[in-house]
């Protein structure tokens, strides 16, 4: 069984993250999905909308979607890949580069986001047209 992981935080759930989220699933069988908690992102500097618990339950309501583990710290990707005994490690191409020292483990693929959403468009868009 070919599994592949991810990484992000998937709030208020959009198109670019399904289209993301689709294509991981393709590159193999299984989709692991490390979703970062409320307190790691408070690391990345990101307040999401929803908690940790409604983000993973959202997640786990999607079709691509295997399973989904807590991400904690920026420094788990290598145990997680071992653990899982991950084949592809995927994320969005705004990372390009970032990861690639998990090429010795995994294969790594940067796969181009998807053009004109994300959640912080769509919160500017909502408060701007909720005055
Ligand atoms: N994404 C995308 N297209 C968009 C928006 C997001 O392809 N229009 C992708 C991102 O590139 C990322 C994934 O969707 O691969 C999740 O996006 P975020 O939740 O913003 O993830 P991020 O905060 O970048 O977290 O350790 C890695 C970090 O946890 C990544």
């Amino acid at each position: 069984m070919k599994k592949v992981i991810t990484y992000g935080t998937f709030d208020l759930i959009h198109n670019g993250h399904i289209n993301i989220l689709r294509r991981a699933k393709e590159m193999g069988d299984y989709l692991i999905v490390a979703l970062s908690t409320d307190e790691f992102n408070k690391v990345k500097n990101k307040k999401a909308y929803y908690s940790f618990e409604d983000r993973k339950g959202i997640l786990e309501a999607i079709k691509f979607v295997d399973l989904v583990i807590p991400e904690t710290s920026w420094d788990q990707k290598i145990e997680d890949v071992k653990k899982y005994d991950i084949d592809v490690f995927v994320m969005g191409d705004d990372w390009k580069g970032k990861f690639d020292y998990l090429k010795e483990y995994c294969v790594v693929n940067y796969l181009p986001r998807t053009v004109g959403i994300s959640t912080t468009k769509i919160k500017k868009d909502f408060s701007k047209s909720n005055g």
